[in-house]
């Protein structure tokens, strides 16, 4: 039985994407830091099939290696490794931000991830063909926004980890992917704005963004592959999202 460990699996993407795998039969390990959330997810889904919960902040290396060091035999080898937990703050400008808040996303997106990529490296290996990296990009890593700042840094550096991982992995039989989304609704701008759902309701009310499930069918897909296959990275938007123009400064 194939098995696949979600980080960030208490909400939006990582959540849907629990449900979408254990349709089709895979073992579950699903980490987050909100234990309620990750028991009712455990008590719905293990009655299809297995779940191991973690309950873990991946800024925390210590906790994330001994989890991932004692993970029991049905769970292991590891076939696929999604790298969702993460956030943005501030969306303010940069001159006006805390400190603390990019801190923040830098220990999560970007520490964060690389502890439970170091982590799970030799669970994957130990799987080798046809097993998977997924990480959680985004289009704020390649196109930059007001506001974008740090978060949007924090997802380029994602793309270029996994495109200098996919370097080292060559002849592994492991593959490595940024999925990169744009807007989808999620808890992410409720986190984005520290809590304000009207400023959440409001960036989604009256457009058609993508949802949880949409993203959890893509990464479904990307570790479903025939093994040969790796697709470095897949950007996808809502319809009713496109670029916009350079902004000028004028007198
Ligand atoms: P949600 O806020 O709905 O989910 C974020 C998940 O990350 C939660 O399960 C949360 O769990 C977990 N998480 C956050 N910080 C930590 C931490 N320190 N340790 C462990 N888990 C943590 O957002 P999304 O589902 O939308 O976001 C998932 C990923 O997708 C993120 O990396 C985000 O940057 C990216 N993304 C989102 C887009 C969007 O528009 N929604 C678009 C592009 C990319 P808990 O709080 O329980 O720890
Ligand atoms: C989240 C999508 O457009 O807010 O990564 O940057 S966006």
């Amino acid at each position: 039985m194939p098995s696949v460990l979600i980080t960030g699996a208490t909400s939006g993407f990582g959540k849907a994407a629990a449900m979408r795998f254990a349709k089709a039969g895979w073992s579950l390990i699903l980490t987050g830091r909100r234990e309620e959330r990750l028991k009712a997810l455990e008590s719905e889904l293990s009655q299809h099939v297995p779940v191991l919960t973690l309950t873990l902040d991946v800024r925390d290396s210590e906790a994330v290696s001994k989890a991932l060091g004692e993970l029991p035999e049905p769970f292991l080898p590891l076939t696929c490794l999604i790298n969702n937990a993460g956030l943005a703050l501030a969306p303010e400008p940069s001159q006006k931000v805390d400190l603390k808040d990019w801190h923040t996303m830098i220990d999560t997106n970007i520490t964060g991830l690389v502890n439970v990529t170091h982590a799970a490296l030799p669970l994957l290996l130990a799987q080798g063909e046809g097993a998977s990296i997924l990480n959680l990009g985004s289009v704020a890593g390649q196109w930059p926004y007001p506001g974008g700042h740090v978060y949007g840094a924090s997802k380029a550096f994602v793309q270029q980890f996994g495109y200098n991982l996919r370097c080292d992995l060559l002849g592994t039989g492991v593959r490595v992917t940024d999925l990169a989304p744009g807007m989808a609704e999620t808890e992410f701008t409720l986190v984005r704005t520290k809590g304000n759902q009207e400023a959440s309701d409001a960036l989604y009310r009256g457009t058609t963004p993508l949802q949880a499930e949409d993203i959890a069918e893509q990464l479904y897909y990307l570790a479903t592959l025939p093994a040969h296959i790796n697709i470095n990275r897949l950007e996808i938007m809502p319809v009713r999202q496109a670029w916009s123009a350079f902004a000028v400064d004028r007198d």
